[in-house]
């Protein structure tokens, strides 16, 4: 399996650097205002997410495409499910909804995804996804039919994170789900980190400089932040 992608992220997270990325949910985008829209995303900004909870295989596949043609930033798709799935982004954050009981999202979708991924040029990076009470009921926690973690259950937290680790998770993703009015918190985020040293993704309500910030500074390496720059 390749991983360029990964590598070349773990490169910059291991010299200290913080990558800001910027979430592109198709469906919310008509694919003409694409190349205005990254105009206005925080200079910054190192890497571009592509996905969501309810968008068809060929929207994501033309929105790609136009991410490719228009900008050099590398495309991970962040899937909703096995459909979302495209050889032009350069990796796939081959998720498992570690904090949930469905075994939907747990292991179905992803046999699902399996044979076509093999059968393309994408890279896969394994990520243990966690959902975090962010504060209201999330699109992830309604589709996916699961509880989030709430963010005082610290100790359930560590020890999902480190069961995907010892699973052969390459990366962590800390979400309290797009639009949530609570993000995960600092401390969740420092002791994670703490925890389980491999790169951390944190994402899901997070609407300012501020708040990207303190979340960098409590150990993400990667913040996602969409829901704000769409309008
Ligand atoms: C959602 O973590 C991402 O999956 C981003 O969340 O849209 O709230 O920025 P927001």
């Amino acid at each position: 399996m390749k991983s360029t992608v990964y590598d070349a992220l773990c490169n910059l997270i291991n010299r200290n650097n913080k990558i800001l990325t910027v979430l592109i949910d198709p469906e919310k985008f008509d694919n003409s205002n694409l190349a205005s829209f990254l105009t206005k995303i925080p200079q910054e900004t190192a890497l571009l997410f592509v996905g969501g909870s309810a968008t068809n295989d060929l929207k994501i596949e033309e929105t790609v495409k136009e991410l490719k043609n228009k900008t050099d930033f590398p495309v991970i798709l962040f899937p909703g499910d096995f459909s979302q799935l495209t050889e032009n982004a350069d990796a796939v954050l081959f998720l498992s909804l570690l904090s949930g009981r469905n075994p939907e999202y747990l292991i179905n979708q992803q046999i699902k995804g399996a044979g076509r991924l093999k059968e393309m040029n994408l890279e896969v990076i394994p990520t243990a996804y966690l959902l975090i009470d962010g504060g209201n009921q999330s699109s992830v926690a309604r589709i996916t039919n699961t509880k989030p973690m709430k963010q005082y259950e610290i100790d359930k937290i560590l020890h999902t994170a480190l069961a995907g680790v010892y699973m052969g998770t390459k990366m962590i993703y800390l979400e309290a789900g797009s639009g949530a009015t609570i993000p995960v918190s600092e401390e969740i985020i420092a002791k994670v980190k703490k925890y389980v040293n491999i790169p951390l993704i944190v994402g899901g309500g997070i609407k300012t400089k501020e708040q990207r910030d303190r979340a960098f500074q409590a150990g993400a390496d990667i913040v996602v932040m969409g829901t704000v720059f769409e309008n």
